[in-house]
C-alpha cells in the first residue's frame, strides 16, 4: 500500500515547523522560597508511589509533615501561581499558616493506584491479614515512605508527622500500626474509621445514597476521568425515579467497580466491616505515637470515627498517655479553613484559626521540633451555643450513668425535661416512600457541584421538616435557664409500624428565639445539634437483621453523635422524629426484603408509625459548666 497523497503533503509541511513545547519544560525556580521534588518512592513490593516534596530553601534540621491521599498530590501542592510555599499550600488538606509558617518540609503522596502512583487502588484497602493476603497495606506503605524520607532529605531532622483530613485522616490512622520509629506524631482529622457504623457509607445500617457519586468519581478511574452524571438536576427526583441505590448504581455501570460490588455483598455489619473498623483495630494495639484526634461537631461526612476511636482507646487503654482530642464547631475539614461561621450562624471568632494556633501548632512543635513548647490539654472542646473553648482531662462517659438529663417525648408534642410533664399516650404519622422527607431544601444538588448544600447540610434550618405531617416534632417551653449538655445522647424510642421494616431518624435541635435582633434571619432557626438514623431491621443486631413484626411495639435504641452545646435562655429544645432522610439515605421500602439495595418497586409501601411517648426519651449527660 502506498502512502496517500494528502498524508505526504502533511508530513512535508510539518518537517519545517518546530514544536512549541520542549520535551520537558524546566521551571526556573531561582526566586522560589522552596525546592520542589517529584519523586517515585519504591515500596517493598516494587510499586512506586508518586510523592511531592516541598522543601523550604532555608530548611535545616526541619521536621517533615506527610499526608497520604487519594486526592491528587500534584493538585494539592500547586494551588497558586506563586513561588512561595505559603501560596502553593493553599489547597485541600494544607494549612499554610501551620505548615509553611512553621518551616516544615511538606510531603504529599498519592496512595497506590491513584494519580501518579503505581499499584492498584482499593477504596479502603484492608490491612494485611484475613482480608488482605498481600504483603502491603497503608501501614507498610507509610513505613516504606518514611524510611525513604529520612534517608533522602538531608535538610530534615528525621522526625516525621502524619496529618490529614477524612481519607487522609484515615491514612494517618493506618500509620499507627507498627509505626516507623521516625514517626513522632499523627493528627487524624475527621478520619473515616468505620464506614458502616457511622462514617461515609452507612449510618447504623442506612446507606448514604448521596455517596454513590463519590464512589463513581473516585473508584472508576485512577485520575477521575469518569465523572458521575445525572440527567435530572434534583437528586431527589433522580434517586426516587431510580427506586433503589443498587438499581441506580447498576444503571451507571457501577458493578464494574470492586467497592460497589463489596457494598452490595455486605449490606449488614458482618465480619468484613468489623475487621476493617479502625477503632477495633487500633484499640487492640498499644498506641505508641502521640496522636491528636480532631473531630468536627457538624461533620457532614465522618461524624462517627474520631469519637468512636477515642472511646475505644479509653476503654481498652485507660491511661493512654499518647491520646489528645480537639473538637470544634466545624463541618468536615472546617478546622483547616477560616471558621467564623457555622452555616448561617456567626461565631465570635475564627475557630479554625484558634485550633491551628492554640492546639495543633504547639502539639506538632512539641514533638517534631526541638523547641520546648507546652502541650495542649488532653481534650479541647468548643461549647456551641455559649461559644467558649473548654479544656478538660477526658470526655464524659460514653453512655450517661450520672448527672443525666432526660428529654421525654409527650403525646401533646411537648419535650419534657426530667419528667416535667405527663408523657402517656402516643403520636402517629404516615411515612410514605413515594414522598420521603428531604434532608435539605430541594433541589438537592450533588455534592461538589455548584450550589450544592452538601457541605453545610447538618447546620441547615429544620423548619421545612417541622412543617411536614410525616415528621413528629416535640418542643420544650422557652428556656429560662441555660441547659448545657455534652456527650452522646442515647435515643430510647418505642414505636410500632404497620410495615415490616422502617427507618427512625432522631434530631436534637436548638430552636432560636422568634426574634434575633443582631441577626434577624436566625429568628426561629432550628439548628440540629445531634442527629442520626437507625435502620429498623438492625434494632437488635447490626450483624443479623430481622424483620419488624407489624404493629408490635419495638424498642429502637441508638446513640447520636457527640454534642457539646448550651441551649441559651430564650431558646427551646426540640426533637424531631421521622422515617426518611432522602436522598442522603436510600429509602427503606418499609416491607422487609433481604437486601434494600435490590428492593423491587412493589416493596415500597406507606406505613403508619406510632410512637409510645411514655416509653420514648433521649438521655444526655448534663455538662459541668458554670452558669454564666
Ligand atoms: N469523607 C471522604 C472519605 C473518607 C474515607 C473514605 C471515603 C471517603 C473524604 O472526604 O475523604
Amino acid at each position: 500500500l502506498s502512502t496517500p497523497a494528502f498524508a505526504q503533503d502533511h508530513a512535508a509541511q510539518n518537517a519545517d515547523i518546530a514544536p512549541d513545547m520542549p520535551a520537558k519544560f524546566t521551571v526556573n525556580t531561582d526566586k522560589f522560597d522552596f525546592i520542589r521534588r517529584d519523586v517515585m518512592i519504591p515500596m517493598r513490593d516494587g510499586a512506586k508511589l508518586h510523592t511531592v516534596i516541598l522543601i523550604p530553601k532555608s530548611a535545616h534540621n526541619a521536621p517533615i509533615l506527610l499526608t497520604r491521599t487519594p486526592y491528587n498530590a500534584t493538585l494539592m501542592t500547586s494551588k497558586a501561581e506563586s513561588g512561595t510555599m505559603r501560596s502553593v499550600l493553599q489547597g485541600y488538606d494544607n494549612m499554610p499558616d501551620v505548615i509553611a509558617d512553621g518551616g516544615y518540609i511538606r510531603v504529599v503522596q498519592d496512595v497506590r493506584g491513584k494519580y501518579g502512583s503505581e499499584g492498584q487502588y482499593v477504596m479502603n484497602r484492608p490491612l494485611r491479614g484475613a482480608l488482605n493476603h498481600t504483603k502491603v497495606d497503608h501501614s507498610t506503605d507509610t513505613w516504606d515512605t518514611i524510611e525513604w524520607l529520612v534517608h533522602n532529605l538531608p535538610q530534615s531532622n528525621e522526625k516525621v508527622g502524619i496529618i490529614g483530613v477524612s481519607y487522609d485522616g484515615y491514612t494517618s490512622l493506618t500509620a499507627l500500626i507498627n509505626p516507623h520509629p521516625a514517626l513522632k506524631v499523627s493528627v487524624p482529622m475527621n478520619p473515616m474509621v468505620d464506614g458502616w457504623m457511622g462514617d461515609d457509607w452507612f449510618h447504623n445500617g442506612a446507606f448514604r445514597e448521596e455517596m454513590l457519586s463519590y464512589i463513581y468519581n473516585q473508584d472508576a478511574t485512577a485520575k477521575k476521568t469518569a465523572i458521575w452524571w445525572g440527567n435530572q438536576y434534583d437528586n431527589y427526583d433522580l434517586f426516587l425515579n431510580s427506586i433503589s441505590a443498587g438499581a441506580l448504581g447498576k444503571e451507571r455501570g457501577m458493578e464494574q467497580i470492586g467497592f460497589f460490588r463489596q457494598l452490595l455483598a455486605h449490606p449488614a455489619y458482618d465480619s468484613w466491616w468489623q475487621q476493617q473498623a479502625m477503632d477495633h483495630v487500633l484499640a487492640d494495639l498499644p498506641l505508641k505515637v502521640p496522636t491528636l484526634l480532631v473531630h468536627s461537631l457538624w461533620d457532614q461526612e465522618d461524624n462517627y470515627g474520631a469519637i468512636a476511636l477515642y472511646y475505644a482507646l479509653k476503654q481498652k487503654q485507660a491511661d493512654q498517655p499518647n491520646l489528645w482530642l480537639a473538637m470544634g464547631p466545624w463541618n468536615h475539614g472546617g478546622e483547616i479553613k477560616e471558621a467564623s461561621t457555622l452555616g448561617p450562624i456567626k461565631l465570635p471568632s475564627d475557630t479554625g484559626l484558634y485550633f491551628r494556633k492554640k492546639i495543633l501548632e504547639p502539639f506538632l512543635a512539641h514533638y517534631l521540633k526541638d523547641d520546648a513548647v507546652a502541650l495542649p490539654q488532653r481534650v479541647s472542646a468548643y461549647r456551641s451555643g455559649s461559644d467558649d473553648w473548654e479544656t478538660r482531662e477526658a470526655l464524659p462517659a460514653r453512655d450517661c450513668t450520672t448527672d443525666c438529663t432526660t428529654l421525654h417525648l409527650t403525646a401533646k408534642y411537648q419535650l419534657a425535661m426530667n419528667g416535667s410533664a405527663e408523657t402517656s399516650g402516643s403520636v402517629s404519622y404516615l411515612s410514605d416512600p413515594a414522598h420521603p422527607v428531604p434532608y435539605v431544601q430541594r433541589p438537592v444538588i450533588t455534592r461538589g457541584a455548584a450550589n450544592s448544600a452538601w457541605d453545610n447540610w447538618l447546620s441547615t434550618d429544620q423548619r421545612n421538616a417541622a412543617s411536614r405531617p410525616d415528621v413528629a416534632t416535640f418542643t420544650s417551653p422557652v428556656l429560662t435557664q441555660p441547659v448545657s449538655l455534652d456527650g452522646q445522647p442515647l435515643v430510647h424510642l418505642t414505636a410500632t409500624t404497620s410495615g415490616t421494616d422502617g427507618d427512625f431518624v432522631v434530631k436534637l435541635i436548638d430552636v432560636y428565639p422568634d426574634e434575633v435582633p443582631e441577626q434577624r434571619e436566625l429568628g426561629g432557626y432550628q439548628l440540629m445539634v445531634s442527629s442520626d438514623i437507625l435502620r429498623g431491621r438492625y434494632r437488635k443486631s447490626f450483624e443479623h437483621p430481622e424483620a419488624i413484626p407489624a404493629n408490635q411495639a419495638q424498642l429502637y435504641q441508638f446513640r447520636l453523635p457527640i454534642m457539646n452545646h448550651t441551649f441559651l435562655p430564650g431558646h427551646r429544645i426540640m426533637v424531631q422524629v421521622q422515617s426518611s432522610w432522602f436522598p442522603l439515605y436510600d429509602r427503606n421500602p418499609q416491607t422487609y426484603v433481604s437486601s434494600i439495595f435490590t428492593a423491587p418497586p412493589e416493596a415500597y409501601k406507606p406505613a403508619t408509625i406510632t410512637i409510645d411517648t411514655a416509653k420514648s426519651w433521649l438521655t444526655v449527660h448534663t455538662a459541668d459548666v458554670a452558669t454564666p
